[in-house]
Formats: C-alpha cells, structure tokens, sequence
C-alpha cells in the first residue's frame, strides 16, 4: 500500500441538470472511475429549492444566485460520493475550471461546456465540505461500504 487510510477523502460530485439532459452521464461517471475512485453512493434526484439554497449558501449574497438556484432545481441531477486518496483537489481538476472556456481541453468542463451558468457538474472545494455534502444530500443507509476488488492496485 502506497498510501495510508489517513489519506482517503470522500468528494461530492453532482452532474447538474444540464448534464444529465445531455445525456453526459456515463461520460462523466466514466472519468471518475477510470481514475480510480471508488463509487460509494449515487442516485438520480431531483432537488427541491431548499436543498440548493442550502448547499449554495455562501453563494446567497452573489447576483447569480437565484439563477443558480433555478438551474439546479431544472431538471434531476445525479448525486454521487466518490471516495479515494486525495479525491477532493484530484476531482476539482479533473472537472476544471469553474468557466468553461478557461478550463483546459481534457477537463470535463473544457471538454464538454460553454458556460459558466451550464457547467455541467459540481465538485467539493474542501474535505471539510466533501463529507459537509454528502451528509447533506444522501441519507443514512444510501451509501454503501464496500472495497472494490481493484483497491489494492489503487491505494
Ligand atoms: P461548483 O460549486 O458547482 O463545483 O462550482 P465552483 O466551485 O467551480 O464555482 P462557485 O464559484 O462555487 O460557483 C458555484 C456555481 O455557481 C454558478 N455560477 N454562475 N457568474 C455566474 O453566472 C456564475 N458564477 C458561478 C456555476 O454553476 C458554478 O459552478
């Protein structure tokens, strides 16, 4: 083993209403897995407007806000937790920069978005907010704990 389980974060990663109405789902399910994370949790749900005030409360004061809160609340997204060494900082740049024509080509947002409003998935900024997150959008009993067969090539 390369790293200890001291190491091991968990991200929240939510393919937003544009994705999943683009049909970007597997795509996007597909970058995280052949990384190596493991899959803890996942479910297609669409989310009442609490929920997405909650989640993007340190956005409440920003003009895009209600925007936001609107586009989240559009369409199902797919909610996912991924689990793994380092997985936070890792999933934030494989997702890219927040504008799409700033994030770099082989990023999920430079490879598949346009706009800043319609940038196809989320990803937690901090371990802190990873596990602040997941608790807030999967409840007790929709995680599974499970070791893939692949972990030991893995960690
Ligand atoms: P996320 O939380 O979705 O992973 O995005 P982020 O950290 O890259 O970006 P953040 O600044 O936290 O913004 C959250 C989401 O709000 C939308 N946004 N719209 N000027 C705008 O219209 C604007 N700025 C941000 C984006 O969907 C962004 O991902």
């Amino acid at each position: 083993l390369v790293a200890s389980m001291e190491d091991v974060e968990v991200s929240y990663i939510m393919i937003k209403p544009d994705g999943v109405q683009r049909g970007l789902v597997g795509e996007i399910i597909s970058r995280f897995e052949k990384k190596g994370f493991l899959l803890k949790g996942l479910k297609l749900f669409q989310c009442p407007k609490d929920l997405a005030e909650e989640h993007y409360k340190d956005l409440k004061d920003k003009s895009f806000f209600p925007k936001l809160i609107d586009y989240i609340t559009s369409g199902p997204v797919v909610c996912m937790a991924w689990e793994g060494v380092g997985v936070v900082a890792s999933a934030r740049k494989l997702i890219g920069a927040t504008n799409p024509l700033q994030a770099e080509p082989g990023t999920i947002r430079g490879d598949l978005a346009v706009q800043t409003g319609r940038n196809v998935v989320h990803g937690s900024d901090s371990p802190d907010n990873g596990q602040r997150e997941i608790a807030l959008w999967f409840k007790e009993g929709e995680l599974c704990q499970w070791v893939s067969a692949q972990a030991s090539w893995l960690r």
